[in-house]
């Protein structure tokens, strides 16, 4: 087991306790390498690997915690960070936790568009960025904070109107509302403090982001393996997007090599088509632990 370092050169990473962030972070600090025991049990957790312990905490204290310096790092949606206003700095978007606060209505009702918001009121958990969004348009709208269960605001007669988190829009339907529009996008982000970081913390920082973002990339590629006629390697070369050259090696049988490379998934299916019409064979895709670029 490597030695850490005392709490005072360890960064401190806020995630969510218990939620829809939760399973995914953890996932990707594991995915990272880091070590941790308890993280259930337990609201600070020691990582045994490297000089990080994790603050597990309610979503909505997280970008305060890291904006005041509590925490260095924070892993957390960007609608929870806008509302609070915090002063941090994003470091990576990630690609969970993706939604979108948006205006919903009563089906038929007589909002139509966003003008018709005027002298009307709407249930929200995100105040804030609903206040800016009709101020920036001079219209005056009132809100109804609420912290759950906002979309039953119209039927109850609390609100006309609601402000909240969609991803399938299937809460929205069943509620009997139509989302009218969409006024910010969301996904998790990585934050980090504005507060002056010591020199170990901002090497420690480094690190963390290397491992991160070349677990990213190797999220987001396959290693592939063929083999292919000899005079189809200038050809298969142009097919294969690769980050470098890929490595051609002959084969006993005359002719023919094997080529090794490395391929982004989104364009797996396209290559794979392109590269059997070129002869290749014997074609195998990995996973890939990780990338060092
Ligand atoms: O206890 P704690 O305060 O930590 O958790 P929480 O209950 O406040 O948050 P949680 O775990 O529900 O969500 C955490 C984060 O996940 C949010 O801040 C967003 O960044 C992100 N996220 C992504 C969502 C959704 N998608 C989402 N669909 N958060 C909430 N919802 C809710 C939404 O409020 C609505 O009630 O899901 C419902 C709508 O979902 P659909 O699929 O029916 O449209
Ligand atoms: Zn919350």
């Amino acid at each position: 087991m490597q030695r850490t370092a005392d709490s005072k050169t360890s960064l401190r990473i806020a995630i969510q306790k218990s939620g829809r962030l939760t399973d995914k972070t953890i996932d990707l600090l594991k995915g990272i390498g880091l070590r941790f025991d308890d993280y259930k049990r337990n609201l600070l957790v020691k990582c045994r690997n490297f000089d990080v312990e994790l603050l597990l905490i309610r979503d909505d204290d997280i970008p305060e915690y890291v904006q005041d310096g509590v925490c260095d790092l924070g892993f957390v949606g960007a609608n929870e960070t806008q509302e609070k206003g915090a002063d941090v700095t994003v470091l990576r978007g990630l690609d969970y936790g993706v939604c979108r606060l948006s205006l919903a209505v009563p089906k038929d009702g007589n909002i139509q568009s966003v003008e018709d918001f005027e002298g009307k009121s709407i249930a929200t958990s995100y105040p804030n960025i609903t206040q800016n969004f009709f101020k920036e348009r001079n219209i005056n709208a009132d809100t109804v904070t609420i912290s759950g269960a906002v979309e039953i605001a119209p039927r109850l007669e609390v609100a006309d109107a609601i402000c909240d988190l969609v991803s399938t829009g299937n809460t929205l339907k069943a509620n009997g509302l139509q989302e009218l529009k969409s006024i910010l996008e969301s996904e998790t982000q990585l934050i980090r403090t504005n507060k002056k970081l010591s020199p170990g913390k901002k090497q420690l920082i480094d690190k963390f982001l290397q491992r991160m973002d070349g677990h990213q990339q190797a999220e987001r590629s396959r290693y592939i393996m063929m083999n292919a006629p000899e005079e189809a390697v200038p050809r298969i070369k142009e097919i294969i997007p690769s980050l470098k050259s890929p490595t051609v090696m002959p084969l006993a049988d005359n002719g023919m090599v094997a080529i090794h490379t490395v391929i982004p998934i989104d364009e797996f299916w396209i290559v794979m088509e392109k590269l059997k019409t070129e002869g290749a064979t014997g074609i195998v895709i990995l996973p890939i632990e990780s990338m060092i670029l």
